[in-house]
């Protein structure tokens, strides 16, 4: 049977209802999915960067990770408006054109989901299972938060901010993606950007306007933004007072934890880019490298074991280009013949260094264990 005329479902498809309207709420079937990425979750849409992007100083828009908690939706630039509003002395709605009139700021950051390396817990960990690429590092580009709160004015006793997403849970009975952070590192460096790494920022990385929150994990960088609340406390809603929380204290693999805090800076952690993962490599120099990055301060140290850490190689690592960055590491190695597990740890000016075993928690966040790629060596 042939239809006369195109349903919704087919302008979704097509990509074409968000010019029917501001705010309206798609399935990323409207969106084209990029090639190249390892499909973690088809719906909600959850895209893994492969491992050999690791290598690559910005990770390319094509290869950059995808998460989301119920789709992209579709948002018509010229009608959208970001509300400023709470506790505010004059709350204001800024268009995309007024945004882009204010002092323009940019910053590289690395995003990295909560929830990378949740699939080498053990115990296993329910929630999607990122391996080693729910992380990207891009050059952002927007404003600061800092002057669009001044914009609006905050008032005296406001401690946070949320922000307002505009995508849809799939039912009533879902709660919004609302994530609030301290009014302190709001003002601090955090970014709403309309760019990544040159380029107009997609719909599945939340066009028009995203948070960039730099040096905390991926849940505080809320896309497809709508609003942002000054309030006293943070959202009361689940995403806040539920989601995203890890034990105050270590507990044992598959243990209940007594107390929990929400998450905020990622961990010091390392990733070996070269060589790939189950490669066969050439006896002799082998060049080693990777990225390493911590949201709590810069990396001071990465260091290579090829005897499961029982000795350590020590690399050179790049400068850091500012806080929430990565930083890229290089050694030579000299191989042998065999069998080899490369592991990887970094060390950040706080004085953290990665653990030999992960902090296991209930949602699997916040893998920073070792990093490990086998490969052989063959004369
Ligand atoms: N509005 C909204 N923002 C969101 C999410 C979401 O589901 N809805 N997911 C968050 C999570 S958990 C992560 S890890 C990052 C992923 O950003 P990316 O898809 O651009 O890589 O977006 C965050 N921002
Ligand atoms: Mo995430």
């Amino acid at each position: 049977m042939t239809k006369a005329r195109p349903s919704r479902r087919d302008l979704l498809r097509l990509g074409l209802f968000g010019a029917l309207g501001a705010r309206v709420a798609a399935a990323a079937e409207g969106i084209a999915r990029p090639e190249g990425l390892i499909v973690r979750n088809a719906r909600p849409l959850d895209l893994e960067t492969p491992g050999a992007a690791l290598a690559d100083e910005f990770t390319r828009n094509d290869l950059f990770f995808v998460r989301s908690h119920f789709g992209a939706p579709l948002i018509d630039a010229a009608s959208w408006r970001l509300r400023i509003e709470g506790m505010v002395e004059a709350p204001v709605e800024l268009t995309l054109a007024q945004l882009r009139s204010l002092p323009r700021a940019s910053a590289p950051a690395v995003l990295q989901c909560a929830g990378n390396g949740r699939a080498l817990f053990k115990p296993r960990v329910a929630g999607a299972q990122w391996q080693r690429g729910a992380v990207g590092q891009a050059l952002w580009r927007g404003v600061r938060l800092a002057d669009v709160l001044a914009k609006a004015g905050v008032k005296e006793g406001a401690h946070f901010v949320t922000f307002i997403p505009g995508d849809h849970p799939l039912a009533e009975t879902v709660p919004a993606f609302n994530r609030s952070i301290p009014l302190e590192k709001a003002r601090k460096d955090v970014l709403l950007a309309w760019e990544m790494n040159h380029e107009k920022l997609s719909p599945l990385h939340g066009a028009p306007l995203r948070a960039v929150v730099p040096g905390w994990a991926g849940d505080h960088w809320v896309k497809w933004l709508r609003g942002i609340r000054v309030e006293e406390k943070e959202d009361p809603g689940f995403y806040m007072q539920t989601g995203y929380k890890m034990p105050t204290e270590p507990i044992a693999p598959g243990g209940t934890p007594k107390q929990v805090a929400s998450l905020t800076a990622v961990p010091v952690k390392s990733l070996i880019a070269r060589p790939l993962e189950g490669t066969v490599v050439r006896a002799g120099e082998v060049v080693v490298q990777g990225i390493a990055f911590s949201g709590a301060g810069i990396v001071t140290r990465v260091e290579l074991s090829a005897d499961d850490g029982a000795t350590w190689q020590e690399a050179a690592v790049s400068p850091s280009r500012g806080a929430g960055s990565w930083q890229p590491w290089k050694v030579r190695w000299r191989a042998d013949p065999g069998q080899y597990s490369l592991r990887a740890r970094a060390t950040d000016s706080t004085g953290e260094v990665q653990p030999a075993e992960p902090r296991w928690n209930p949602g699997g966040y916040l893998y920073n264990a070792w990093d490990a790629v086998h490969c052989e060596v063959r004369s």
